[in-house]
């Protein structure tokens, strides 16, 4: 690889059990393979004191406020958003598990969605909501300049058939009617950024500065298909990158 380019930034996102883990093994385990050197992150990083506490409210040893555990999850984020960008800079991938959008899907499927005919999937708006303060735009306020991925594979499952899987474990948002508001808002992240994905020249920011490489992948398909249709996406960027790294919905006028 030439010295000028920098890793790529590849970030897997999806409801629990839409096996994002596994494949982000399996994707790591191929570069490696190959002498491509990638290193794999996963949102919460529940090894720092501030991933503690994550961990804490997730197993309901801690109640939170609903804005505080989104501001933790994101400033989680935050106190690893230098390591993300000196690995990619020194020319490594980044792998992630989870980043911005599950950030803002979990948080903003506790309150009401604005965009109702944006979502594509209207089954579980008869859910109570808990928190109506907590927008979409609130939510997404905090994740704004973090690194911005060169892709973002979304693994696409519906509840019922994540839940076929063997079911939900014990954690505080592990329950099939969370999961599938969060579908929903993933949805409304979904068409967002593939909003922008019209915008062909990928080294400038788009207007509101959100990187759009957004691409669904059908999860409920065998392991080895699934796999198969990432690598796709990811192939040609294994070469690495020559734009700068992005970030996240900024731009310089505000
Ligand atoms: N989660 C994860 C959030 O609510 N916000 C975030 O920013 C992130 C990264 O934490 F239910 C939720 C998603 C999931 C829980 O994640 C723990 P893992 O991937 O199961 O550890
Ligand atoms: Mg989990």
């Amino acid at each position: 690889m030439s010295t000028s380019r920098r890793g790529a930034f590849i970030v897997i996102e999806g409801l629990d059990r839409s096996g994002k883990s596994t494949q982000a093994d399996v994707m790591l385990d191929r570069l490696n393979a190959s002498g491509i050197s990638a290193k794999l992150m996963k949102f919460p990083d529940r090894t720092t004191a501030i991933g503690q506490m994550i961990n804490a409210y997730l197993q309901s040893k801690a109640d939170l406020d609903d804005h505080v555990i989104h501001l933790l999850f994101a400033a989680n984020r935050w106190e690893l958003a230098s390591t993300i960008t000196q690995t990619l800079e020194s020319g490594t991938h980044v792998l992630c598990d989870r980043y911005s959008f599950s950030g803002i899907a979990f948080s903003a499927s506790k309150s009401a969605l604005k965009h109702k005919e944006a979502i594509p999937t209207p089954s579980s708006s008869d859910i109570p909501y808990t928190n109506p303060n907590l927008s979409y735009i609130w939510c997404r306020d905090p994740e704004r300049g973090l690194p911005a991925p060169d892709l973002t594979l979304f693994l696409d499952i519906s509840p019922e058939a994540a839940s076929a899987r063997g079911g939900y474990g014990e954690e505080r948002y592990e329950k099939a009617e969370m999961q599938a508001r969060v579908r929903e808002v993933f949805g409304q992240i979904g068409n967002e950024m593939l909003s922008h994905n019209q915008n062909e020249d990928r080294s400038e920011p788009t207007k509101d500065g959100a990187q759009p490489r957004w691409v669904v992948i059908d999860a409920g398909n065998d392991k080895t298909t699934v796999s198969k249709d990432m690598w796709a996406h990811v192939e040609p960027l294994i070469a690495g990158v020559d734009s700068p790294i992005g970030r996240l919905w900024y731009s310089d006028d505000n």
